[in-house]
């Protein structure tokens, strides 16, 4: 929480304007296979985005971005350049800093509206590792299949996020007592009339925890445009649809929040059901549950028979800390060594296993997270019709010759 790494002044009164030119359509570059049951499962790749590397492209516009799994094999820390982007509307292209402003209002004793550096003056400037992680994350690979954007396990990313608190911006106008929930807008809008605004909101003992944040920092850069560029919301543990990014409105509520994108969408089913199942109680989606991912092999790949073989990849915990990750087949299981934590509790952590030789195919396995709560990844896919929180074990084969 030191100020060395870069000032409060730099990135955010010298981050000026920010701006977003038009990807090249031409530009498209190689296809990637997403592995999606049933497909279309090939997607374009595309370096064209501002600040981006190879993406997957799932939209031009607004842009739903990617992140290749090979992006996960280098470190806990996701570059920003390769970061998933995901936007519901269309967003302005260019922003000046010196003319933002956060409106703070609702139930509050006094309305106020801040500049970029009354934000950043508000409190003690905080950076916390967090993965960034889309509720669909992983949809695309449903049985059955789901409507929405057919990601792959590529909309999820770890940085780390520099800011001040949420509850010292919140301080500046003086939360009600009877307060209840707190929301945002970003500046973002609807491309049709008549259709809801993105806003959503968090019940006010989450938006008070020392780790939730209006962020300016991502990787100890300044949030580009395409992440939300001057500030964002970080919400730790809890999936990345909170993560207002543009944000120019907080508002306190002091009842229930019936806006679309959290009473009528971002929910899924309170209780498992099956998808024959119709008018079931619906829950918000909100904190994210553990999950493991292999990263050194992909499925199908050759292994070296009767040769040692090096396994890793990376795992998290959700909303608590990483407990354990086993790599698991059908009937036996081995326990894998987790690296050092690196990031902290909502980071992603390394995990390896090696084994001594390799006797035949690998048919079928996959590596399960626990985290300290006990919540641990099923073993069959939890379904639900959006394809929402998907935590169930990945499963690959690997073939030895
Ligand atoms: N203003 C605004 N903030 C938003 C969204 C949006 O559409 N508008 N999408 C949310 C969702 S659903 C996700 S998954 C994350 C994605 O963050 P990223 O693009 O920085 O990876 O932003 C969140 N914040
Ligand atoms: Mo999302």
């Amino acid at each position: 929480m030191t100020e060395s790494s870069f000032t409060r002044r730099a990135l955010i009164a010298g981050a000026g304007t920010a701006a977003l030119a038009a990807p090249a359509l031409a530009k498209l570059g190689g296809m990637i296979d997403l592995g999606l049951p049933g497909g279309p499962s090939l997607r374009p790749t595309t370096p064209a985005f501002p600040g981006k590397g190879a993406m997957i492209v799932q939209r031009i516009r607004p842009p739903l971005l990617e992140s290749p799994m090979e992006v996960f094999r280098e470190g806990i820390i996701t570059p920003n350049d390769r970061m998933f982007v995901r936007w519901n509307w269309p967003f302005p292209t260019e922003v000046k800093a010196a003319e933002h402003r956060v409106a703070v209002g609702g139930a509050v004793k006094n309305a106020i509206s801040l500049t970029l550096d009354d934000v950043a003056a508000a409190g003690e400037m905080v950076e916390v590792v967090a993965i960034n992680q889309c509720a669909g994350n992983g949809r695309g690979l449903s049985e059955p299949r789901v409507t929405g954007t057919q990601w792959g396990n590529g909309a999820m990313g770890c940085a780390k996020w520099t800011g001040v608190r949420l509850k010292d911006v919140l301080a500046k106008a003086g939360v009600v007592e009877d307060a209840k929930r707190v929301r945002f807008a970003g500046l973002d809008v609807p491309l049709t009339d008549g259709a809801p605004q993105f806003i959503k909101s968090i019940p006010l003992e989450i938006a008070m925890r020392d780790d939730v944040l209006v962020a300016w920092g991502m990787n100890d850069e300044p949030l580009s445009i395409l992440h939300g560029f001057p500030l964002r919301i970080v919400v730790p543990g809890w999936f990345s649809t909170y993560w207002v990014k543009m944000l120019s409105t907080i508002e306190v509520l002091t009842g229930e929040d019936e806006s679309h994108y959290v009473a009528e969408t971002y929910r899924f089913p309170a209780q498992p059901i099956t998808p024959e199942s119709k008018d079931f109680p619906t829950v918000p989606i909100t904190a994210m549950p553990p999950r493991a991912f292999i990263t050194s092999h992909s499925d199908g790949e050759m292994v070296a028979l009767g040769k040692p073989l090096v396994l890793e990849g990376i795992a998290m915990g959700g909303d608590a800390a990483l407990e354990r990750v086993d790599l698991v087949g059908k009937g036996w299981e081995i326990p894998c060594d987790l690296g050092p934590d690196e990031g902290g509790p909502y980071a992603f952590r390394r995990w390896s296993v090696n084994l001594p030789q390799v006797a035949g195919d690998f048919a079928d396995i996959g590596v399960r997270a626990r985290n300290v709560n006990g919540a641990v990844q099923p073993e069959q896919l939890v379904w639900n019709p959006s394809g929402y929180a998907r935590n169930v074990i990945e499963r690959i084969t690997l073939r030895a010759q």
